[in-house]
């Protein structure tokens, strides 16, 4: 796509539904509400600073509340702008245990997952933090949502996306068709497009893994990241570690720069046999994205993390997600 100055997120969302003549405008719809969604937790993020030493004193916010976690903010303020879109028919958070109902009257057609501020444990560090969501069809008859609506493969994702609080806000999502990055203005309120149509470099400049799991590894992963520090025939130089350790601006970096992201699961008996990474909230969305930007997201056994069907709503996998080239090579480490 030509880079085209100044299209706004809502421009370029109009635009690719005038390619589908048949569109009804609901996903459009339910994008622009997130997008709201997703600003006024923006602005929240950039005040967290001011809303501790208010919150450390005991007092209220500008607006009069009691301050609130950031992490709860951002759940109940999705929560609150989505239940009553109409375009969606449930929701669930990884914030919340069970599903999450829109208002009677209020049915849509989609559903919708999303984590509501991943990384939360870099909030108070001034480290970037993420929203992440994934869309999905509505399956199942009459018009209240269930269970069975959410649990759907990666595969069959209609669109997929996270917003990353960092040194600007960028928007990164996807309808199927390319992978488009938008950053906030915070000075007129818009997201305009600044990373048209994102394609992932082949190979990764960057591996990314919290290496103080290594004990707990499989030989294959174990090796593989020993590979990873030698020195690359074609560099001349051990590939560069880089790790946030908030899965958006973990993947946002490689997205954009090259790399490949790896949580595997343990081999010792620990609380993480499955990895950490949430199927739904957190694994399949950016695997749409990365495969759409020409990436590859696989389990530690070689399984394509889109063709997953779940079966919990709060279900981990195992992760490794990045440059098509280092995935694949690092398949060949760790599938025996
Ligand atoms: P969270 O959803 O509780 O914030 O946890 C998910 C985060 C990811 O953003 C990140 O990739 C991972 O946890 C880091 O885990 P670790 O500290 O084990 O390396
Ligand atoms: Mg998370």
């Amino acid at each position: 796509m030509k880079k085209r100055l100044g299209v706004t997120v809502s421009r370029q969302i109009m635009d690719s539904q005038r390619l589908h003549p048949q569109a009804t405008g609901d996903l459009s719809g339910l994008l622009n509400e997130l997008i709201v969604a997703a600003k006024i937790i923006s602005a929240e993020v950039n005040m967290a600073g001011l809303a501790d030493i208010l919150g450390q004193s005991g007092k209220k916010n500008i607006q009069g509340e009691t301050v609130q976690k950031l992490d709860e903010f951002a759940n109940a303020t999705i929560k609150r702008r989505m239940e009553q879109c109409g375009y969606i028919c449930v929701m669930t958070s990884e914030e919340e245990e069970g599903i999450i109902p829109v208002l009677d009257g209020y049915e849509g057609k989609y559903t919708l997952a999303f984590d509501p501020l991943d990384g939360s444990s870099n909030i108070d560090v001034n480290v970037s933090i993420g929203t992440i969501f994934s869309v999905h069809r509505k399956i199942t008859d009459g018009p209240k949502g269930s269970e069975r609506d959410l649990l759907q493969k990666g595969s069959l994702q209609v669109a997929a996306g996270y917003i990353i609080y960092g040194s600007s806000t960028v928007l990164v999502y996807t309808t199927g068709e390319g992978v488009h990055g938008f950053t906030l203005d915070p000075s007129v309120g818009e997201f305009f497009l600044s990373h048209p149509d994102i394609r992932i470099p082949e190979r990764a400049k960057y591996y990314s893994v919290n290496e103080a799991y290594t004990n707990y590894w499989y030989d294959g992963m174990r090796k593989y990241v020993e590979y990873l520090k030698e020195i690359d025939q074609k560099t001349g130089r051990p590939y560069s570690l880089r790790y946030i350790g908030s899965l958006v601006a973990d993947f946002h970096r490689n997205l954009i720069s090259g790399g490949i992201f790896l949580y595997p699961r343990d081999r010792k008996s620990t609380d993480q046999p499955e990895g950490k990474l949430r199927l739904l909230y957190e694994a399949a969305p950016m695997a749409m994205l990365v495969r759409e930007a020409g990436g590859l997201a696989v389990t530690d056994d070689g399984q394509d993390i889109l063709d997953i069907q779940p079966v919990d709503l709060h279900q981990r996998v195992p992760l490794i997600i990045g440059s098509r080239f280092d995935v694949e090579r690092a398949k060949r480490f760790v599938v025996s």
